[in-house]
């Protein structure tokens, strides 16, 4: 292709951008934009699959069969959120294996948020109220984003999420309504799981890498900050209706700003366990590895029907 004409397809995708129109798997994009969106996007997938790990922990535990079936629907929800969003990656023109491999090598990330442990019960209300009211606030502006099939995975994907939320908090409203060892437990779940789920974000604004390339492109529709001060700002009231207390010296409502300023981060922590030094990262990678090497067997038996059934209708033809 001439410069001139990758200048005109340039210009075609830039005004698309502008208009707000959806950018389509067999529309024209600059190498980059789908790169970044491989990234992002399976990044995204590998989290919701090993995001299962916390809380299939408890599913043989959970104290009641409605608590069981609640989070046996969530945790199934989440694998098709995996499933939407793999495919979703693979019309750009990469297939599930390189993207399982990528996962399995250690080479693509997935949220640093999946490598704590569910210690308690009140760790799986403790997900569901801040790690799904996180996702919530990340994800529903990615229902615009400009990369169709993403934006459409995600409107599901988000309608489910705000039932994972509801549940959630419905376990630590029973908690903090119980006895004072159950109110005990939420608090105690709030202080080990509030600080990792402010880190979900991201790094701050002026550290993140891809951030302004991201919100040019609308792949990003607000910034890793931006979002992290709505979570704050939406979650801390509803620690006050719980009666508990969110592990912050430094959290104070600020009457000038219209938000709650808010302490410092341990963005240390945050980078030990992104490069894969957390509490659980390796049983949470060796757990997805066996699966798959386990699962060898149903891929393999599955490919040998494919193949006999196609023989058996070209000898059919024949
Ligand atoms: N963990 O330049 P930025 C869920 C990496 S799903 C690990 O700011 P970006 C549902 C980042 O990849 C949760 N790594 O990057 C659920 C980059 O490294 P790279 C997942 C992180 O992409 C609930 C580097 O740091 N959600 O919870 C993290 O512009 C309950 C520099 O960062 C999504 O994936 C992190 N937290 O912004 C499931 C949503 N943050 O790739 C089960 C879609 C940053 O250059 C149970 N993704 N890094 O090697 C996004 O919105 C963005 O990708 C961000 C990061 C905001 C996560």
């Amino acid at each position: 292709m001439s410069e001139k004409e990758i200048k005109n397809l340039e210009e075609i995708f830039e005004a698309k951008i502008a208009r707000d129109e959806k950018i389509e798997p067999k529309d024209w994009m600059p190498e980059k934009y789908r790169k970044t969106h491989i990234r992002q996007m399976s990044q995204h997938a590998h989290s919701e699959i090993v995001g299962m790990l916390p809380e299939g922990n408890w599913i043989t535990r959970a104290p009641s069969l409605r608590r069981k079936v609640a989070l046996l629907a969530k945790v199934q929800d989440e694998a098709g959120h995996g499933l939407y969003l793999y495919s979703a990656t693979e019309t750009l023109g990469i297939s599930r294996d390189e993207l399982y491999d990528q996962l399995h090598s250690g080479k693509a990330k997935y949220s640093s948020i999946f490598n704590y442990p569910t210690i308690t019960w009140a760790d799986i209300g403790a997900i569901g109220w801040l790690v799904d009211g996180a996702a919530i606030i990340n994800q529903v502006p990615l229902c615009s984003t400009s990369f169709g099939p993403y934006a459409r995975a995600m409107v599901r994907v988000c309608k489910e999420e705000s039932f994972h939320q509801r549940q959630g908090y419905e376990i630590m409203l029973t908690l903090c309504k119980g006895t004072p060892e159950q109110k005990e437990m939420a608090q105690d779940a709030l202080n080990r799981w509030w600080w990792p789920s402010l880190m979900m974000f991201g790094p701050t604004d002026d550290e993140s890498t891809h951030t302004e390339q991201s919100m040019k492109w609308k792949l990003k529709r607000k910034t890793n900050d931006e979002l992290r001060q709505q979570f704050i700002d939406q979650t801390v009231p509803q620690a006050d209706i719980l009666g508990i207390k969110v592990p912050d010296e430094d959290l104070k409502w600020n009457e000038e700003t219209g938000h709650y300023d808010f302490g410092k981060i341990n963005w240390d922590e945050f980078w030990q366990v992104v490069k894969g030094h957390g509490p659980c990262n390796k049983e949470r990678l060796q757990t997805r590895v066996d699966a798959w090497e386990g699962g060898e067997w149903v891929r393999d038996a599955a490919m040998a029907y494919a193949e006999k059934q196609a023989d058996k209708k070209v000898k059919r033809a024949g």
